[in-house]
């Protein structure tokens, strides 16, 4: 596949060190997606980055549920909600990218989970899928229009980013190589399904 440098981006979600080995919610050899991701974005003309970036007391925090422990799921108003270990706290070493990423090459680093009450994992819209986070008027006035997606995880944020990109019209392409997951009860094959029947091309590499 053909890398356009007028309308191509390439979307890095995530790849910070909560998500990496030693971290509070590590992805197994997530920090493998480290050099296949800086290598990638040294090919393309456009790139953005996305951290996970949450308040003390995050409503996606076991710890803010009593009686809840990390991975259950439980009822929020927007939807069913999995509930995580803290991570990513403002601020904080595990929210911070890994140090090995190279963001020089970003044109944009964008931040969700910011609000207390509502968890995020796509990049495009919080998880009532209504809120948006500005990355679609942004990558339209840009007129980018395919985005190549890679980082953390593949069946969370990645995932949803790749769907919510297709429902906003864009073309979206999975690189695996840059990609780890968390596959939760079966989560990461349900979200290939998901991807392939929303239009998302899956690469083994590029
Ligand atoms: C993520 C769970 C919670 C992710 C973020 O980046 O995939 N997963 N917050
Ligand atoms: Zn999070």
């Amino acid at each position: 596949m053909q890398i356009r440098p007028g309308e191509d981006v390439l979307l890095i979600i995530d790849v910070q060190n909560d998500f990496c080995p030693g971290g509070a919610l590590a992805v197994a050899d997530g920090d493998a997606v480290v050099p296949v991701v800086n290598r990638l974005a040294e090919r393309f003309a456009h790139v953005v980055v996305t951290q996970d970036w949450h308040p003390a007391g995050h409503s996606s925090f076991a710890t803010s549920h009593p009686g809840s422990a990390p991975f259950e799921t439980i009822a929020m108003p927007y939807g069913p909600q999995t509930l995580w270990p803290d991570h990513c706290l403002q601020g904080s070493a595990g929210a911070a990218f890994h140090p090995k990423l190279s963001t020089d090459r970003a044109e944009l680093i964008i931040r969700k989970g910011f609000r207390r009450q509502i968890d995020s994992y796509s990049a495009f819209f919080e998880n009532d899928q209504l809120t948006p986070t500005g990355l679609s008027g942004y990558l339209r006035e840009r007129s980018l229009k395919k985005i190549f997606l890679v980082g953390l995880a593949t069946d969370y944020c990645v995932y949803y980013s790749a769907i919510d990109a297709r429902r906003l019209g864009f073309e979206a392409v999975v690189i695996e190589s840059g990609c780890r997951a968390i596959d939760l009860a079966g989560s990461l094959s349900a979200a290939w399904s998901g991807m392939a029947e929303a239009g998302v091309q899956r690469i083994a590499d590029l």
